[in-house]
C-alpha cells in the first residue's frame, strides 16, 4: 500500500504573494483611481471588488495580473518557501505546487514555472501541477487560500485546509474547514494528523 502523504500547497496567497502584488502593481499604474486596500479586502475575487467599487475598475485590475513579470515578481509570503521545502524533506511526504493559472496564457504559466525554479529550485519544477480544476487531482491535503473550491469532482480526495488570507479572514469560522493562519501556524502538526489514518 501507498503510505506516502501527497501535500497540495496552492501558489498565489500561499507561498507567493499575489494581493499585495496586485495592489502595488495597481497603484503604480493608476495612482489617482482609488483603491482597496488589504485591510478592506473581501471576497476570493479581486476583480469583483473592484468591479463593486467602480465598474470599469474590474478590468483595470484584471490588466495588472495580464500583464508580462506580474506573477514572476510576487514576493513569497513569509515563511512558504521555508515550509514547503521541508516538507519536501520529510520521509514518506510528496509535495505538488497545485495552482490555477488565468486563462490569458501568455505570461502566466511560464512564470509560475520560473517563479518555482526561482525559489524552490530546478528540482521543484518535477511537482507543478498548474490546472483549473483541483477536485480532479488526488492527494490527501489541500492547503488553499480558495474558501469554495470546485469542479468536476463532487468528492475530492484531499482534505481542504484554508490558509488565511487578507480576503478570507473575516469569514465565520467554519467547523467543518480546518484552517491554517500562516505558515507560523501547526503545518507539522496538521500533516502528522493526515499521517495517522
Ligand atoms: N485571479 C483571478 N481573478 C481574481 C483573483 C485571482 O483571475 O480576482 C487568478 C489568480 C490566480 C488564480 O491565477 O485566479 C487563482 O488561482 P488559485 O490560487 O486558486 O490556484
Amino acid at each position: 500500500t501507498n503510505r506516502r502523504l501527497r501535500v497540495l500547497v496552492d501558489m498565489d496567497g500561499v507561498i507567493a504573494d499575489f494581493e499585495g502584488g496586485f495592489l502595488k502593481k495597481y497603484r503604480q499604474r493608476y495612482p489617482h483611481e482609488p483603491y482597496i486596500s488589504l485591510e478592506e479586502r473581501r471576497g476570493f475575487w479581486v476583480s469583483t471588488q473592484y468591479g463593486e467599487l467602480r465598474s470599469d475598475l474590474c478590468e483595470k485590475a484584471i490588466g495588472i495580473w495580464e500583464s508580462k513579470n506580474f506573477f514572476i515578481e510576487l514576493d513569497p509570503l513569509p515563511g512558504g518557501v521555508e515550509a514547503v521545502k521541508e516538507m519536501s524533506r520529510m520521509e514518506n511526504t510528496d509535495v505538488f505546487i497545485c495552482t490555477s493559472p488565468i486563462k490569458h496564457y501568455t505570461y502566466c504559466p511560464y512564470e509560475k514555472f520560473a517563479w518555482v525554479e526561482k525559489h524552490l529550485g530546478p528540482d521543484f519544477l518535477e511537482q507543478i501541477i498548474l490546472t483549473r480544476d483541483k477536485t480532479v487531482v488526488t492527494g490527501d491535503v489541500l492547503i488553499d487560500d480558495k474558501p469554495d473550491i470546485h469542479g468536476a469532482e463532487p468528492n475530492p480526495a484531499w482534505e481542504h485546509v484554508l490558509f488565511t488570507s487578507c480576503h478570507n479572514k473575516h469569514l465565520p469560522a467554519d467547523p467543518a474547514q480546518r484552517r491554517l493562519l500562516s505558515w507560523e501556524d501547526d503545518w507539522r502538526g496538521l500533516l502528522q494528523s493526515k499521517r495517522q489514518r
